[in-house]
């Protein structure tokens, strides 16, 4: 298994370019300048201005801009993301207008295939994770990201991804780790030392893709700025890829 491998946006549709050789050969694939870099400020400068509407998690020690299944089923508040699907996404659809749906088609460039919503859950969103907050300070958590994947996804393999933009970079750090080892049904995973492991240093307007049966973590950041990225991940349905946040 390599490392991270790098690509430009205009190679991903070019016929020499396969996602999942690539993805199957790497810890990671970092997709440069999808997002244009004045698209990228405008959105992180609406987040910030949208603060009262951000949902707080783990006792706010960081955010979601939309919700994000995973603080809701660790927070026992499950009812509650179904309940609010509608509107989180007309909030994220009216601060970030096209957001959602330019996540989703860069998903189906990449993965050849239709890209749509998982239907009743909620769409691509924002992470904020504060400067100088435990994120900052420690890492986030070492997790795989199948808490949104049903006992049938699970126990068939189903293909997933997460696919993550970054928005606004923090002043140093925060770069997304990367393991060399998949998910075996551990919930609360541990890197050994002996495992190789990438790091995907983002710039901002890139995307990065994973393995959702990958482990990770993001790694501590220091300076004053927020980090804000946002967040898709994506399972194969027999009709296409069912994306949700
Ligand atoms: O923001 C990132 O780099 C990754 C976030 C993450 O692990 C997730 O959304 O599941
Ligand atoms: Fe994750």
């Amino acid at each position: 298994m390599n490392g991270m491998l790098e690509v430009n946006a205009s190679q991903i549709e070019g016929p020499r370019f396969s996602f999942f050789d690539a993805i199957g050969q790497h810890l990671a694939v970092l997709v440069k300048g999808v997002l244009p870099p004045e698209k990228c400020q405008l959105w992180s400068h609406s987040v910030t201005n949208a603060r009262e509407d951000w949902t707080p998690n783990f006792g706010g020690v960081q955010f979601t801009f939309g919700r994000a299944w995973y603080t809701h089923l660790e927070e026992d508040r499950s009812d509650l993301y179904f309940a609010r699907a509608a509107s989180s996404d007309a909030l994220v659809e009216a601060t970030l207008p096209g957001m959602q749906q330019s996540m989703r088609d860069f998903g189906a460039r990449l993965l050849r295939f239709a890209v749509m919503p998982r239907a009743s859950w909620c769409g691509p969103g924002v992470h904020i994770f504060p400067s100088g907050g435990l994120v900052a300070k420690s890492g986030g958590e070492v997790h795989f990201d199948t808490e949104g994947l049903e006992n049938e996804h699970l126990g068939e393999r189903r293909p997933a991804f997460t696919i993550v933009a970054m928005l606004q970079k923090p002043a140093s750090g925060g770069e997304l780790r990367v393991w060399d080892r998949l998910f075996d049904g551990e919930l609360f995973p541990k890197p050994a030392s002996s495992l190789a492991m990438a790091e995907v240093h983002y710039q901002v307007g890139s995307i990065a893709v994973i393995d959702s049966y990958r482990m990770h973590q993001i790694a501590p950041f220091a300076g004053e700025i927020d980090r804000i990225s946002i967040t898709m991940h994506v399972v194969l349905e027999a009709d296409g890829w069912h994306a949700w946040f």
